[in-house]
């Protein structure tokens, strides 16, 4: 079966069909950019499970293919879970990390380490054409460091440093990171999901 990703980064295509491949699924696993005809959907959700089953729930209408989405952010304990579903566009321009990373940095100062608690949230969405629909979640909890470490990765990577870890996710590799991540664990979640409702 044709599986589509409704997303145009190719980190997560891979990623994705990384996981499907180790868990012995032989789906093809295709990126929204292979359907450049469909348009984006809004993320007007007030979660991540919402905007990840809008999104994957459009592309299934648009495609008559079964669709999977993901929605993430960073949640910060002293901000009662902010930037959350806004962490792409939290200093006001979508996809702008760097400002992002510290405007973030600039709200929480110097408050010390034991009140820097996050975590990265992940959910993932599998819609099928015919409404059906499944989302799991995955997180990865962590401290916030009071200044950018690490080159790897996107996003908030920089400043948080996972549990039991003594680099930020800026610092891992990719490999690493997924085995830990949000994203890893929601896709790996996902894998159960995508036997139960698809045909290999
Ligand atoms: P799509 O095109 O796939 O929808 P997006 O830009 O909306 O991607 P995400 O939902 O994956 O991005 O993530 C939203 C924001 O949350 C992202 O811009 C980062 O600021 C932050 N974020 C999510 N996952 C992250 C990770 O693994 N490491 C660092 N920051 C992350
Ligand atoms: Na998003």
């Amino acid at each position: 079966t044709r599986l589509i990703l409704a997303t145009r980064n190719a980190g997560k295509i891979s990623e994705l069909r990384a996981i499907l491949a180790d868990a012995g699924l032989s789906h093809e696993l295709v990126g929204a950019d292979a359907y450049p005809e469909i348009p984006d959907v809004k993320e007007t959700g007030v979660t991540f499970a919402e905007n990840a089953l809008l999104k994957a729930h459009a592309l299934a209408r648009a495609t008559g293919l079964p669709a999977v989405a993901d929605d993430s952010g960073l949640c910060v304990d002293v901000l009662n879970g902010a930037p959350g579903i806004f962490s792409a566009r939290w200093a006001g321009r979508h996809g702008d990390d760097r400002a992002n990373l510290e405007l973030l940095l600039a709200q929480l100062g110097d408050i010390d380490d034991t009140h820097r608690g996050a975590h990265f949230a992940c959910a993932a969405a599998l819609a099928l054409p015919d409404g059906t629909e499944r989302v799991v979640e995955g997180q990865l909890r962590g401290t916030l460091r009071h200044a950018p470490v690490g080159t790897n990765g996107f996003g908030y990577d920089p400043i948080l440093q996972p549990e039991g870890e003594s680099r930020t996710c800026a610092e891992l590799s990719a490999e690493e990171k997924n085995a830990i991540s949000h994203r890893g664990k929601a896709f790996r979640a996902l894998v159960p999901v995508v036997r139960e409702l698809l045909a290999k």
